[in-house]
């Protein structure tokens, strides 16, 4: 996956000269987790899945959650310096050029997920099922819609069942896109795609759970980016809720019930359960 990704990085510096070419590679090529790369290729093997094109599905949802983090960033969201450990893209250029390499990295991941369809030998209606799992957990119902809903949140008590609709549309969408689309790349029966949803929506939301008490409770050096960046904007989030350790409580029990919805379908638990109980212990 990041042999893929590091490819399209000299693609498109190629293919953009300059500073925005530059930037493209940049962000392309910022060490993160790659757990929803994971997701995929957990979620296609469980699912039956042997093929090594899963890589280019993994990294166009590795491009859609890069262009993500770069506007995150941005003045406009949260105005961050650090990401990953290092400067953020619009620190190390400048805020137009991150503001342009947000958007174009969205259709540069249209480029990888058709590329990786036709290594994996997918049909074109098959194809397009996967692109709008991934376009649509990306949009206004998903993690565009989330993020909004949160800078509209900021200053503002949510109530639990709103912070969770914030924190599924933000976060979720795209984790839960990552395990469906490694078991659609491995044409899964519709039983079996269901309890992989299931189980995406599930650790999706633990994901983002854990990413509130780590900003509360880790250090920026551990998290590559600013921490304690919630309260400082006075953001509702499950710490602010429920204290440490009820958050904690509640992001083991999102990563549970995940697990138990593969059980009851008959999937092979192995590394989704490995994926799910690192999401909710993780210490970055
Ligand atoms: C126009 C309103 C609007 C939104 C544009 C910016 C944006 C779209 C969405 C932001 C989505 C976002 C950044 C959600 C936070 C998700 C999250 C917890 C990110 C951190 O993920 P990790 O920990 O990061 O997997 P690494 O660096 O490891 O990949």
């Amino acid at each position: 996956m990041d042999a893929i990704l590091e490819a399209w990085a000299v693609r498109l510096a190629a293919e953009s000269p300059g500073a925005l070419g530059a930037a493209m590679a940049y962000a392309l090529r910022s060490p993160g987790k790659r757990v929803r790369p994971a997701l995929v290729f957990a979620a296609y093997r469980a699912c039956g899945g042997d093929s090594d094109g899963i890589a280019g599905i993994a990294a166009a949802v590795e491009t859609v959650h890069t262009y993500s983090l770069v506007h995150d960033d941005l003045p406009c969201m949260d105005d961050d310096d650090l990401r990953r450990g290092r400067p953020t893209t619009h620190r190390q250029f400048d805020v137009p050029t991150a503001t342009r390499v947000g958007f174009l990295l969205v259709p540069v991941a249209a480029r990888v997920l058709v590329e990786a369809c036709e290594r994996l030998q997918l049909a074109t209606g098959e194809m397009g099922v996967l692109a709008a799992e991934l376009f649509s957990a990306s949009g206004i119902t998903g993690m565009v819609g989330g993020q909004w809903l949160d800078l509209e949140a900021e200053g503002r008590t949510l109530e639990l069942d709103d912070l969770q609709h914030v924190h599924r549309g933000k976060t979720g969408a795209l984790i839960e896109a990552s395990c469906v689309l490694g078991a659609l790349a491995a044409r899964a029966a519709p039983e079996t795609l269901a309890a992989v949803r299931e189980y995406g929506r599930e650790v999706g939301l633990a994901f983002q759970v854990a990413d509130d008490v780590l900003d509360a409770t880790a250090t920026s050096e551990e998290l590559g980016k600013t921490a304690g960046k919630d309260a400082a904007v006075a953001k509702s989030t499950y710490v602010q809720l429920l204290g440490v350790e009820g958050a904690r409580a509640a992001a083991v029990r999102h990563a549970e019930s995940a697990v138990n919805s593969l059980a009851r379908a008959g999937v092979p638990l192995g590394t989704l359960a490995a994926l799910a109980r690192y999401i909710v212990t993780r210490r970055h």
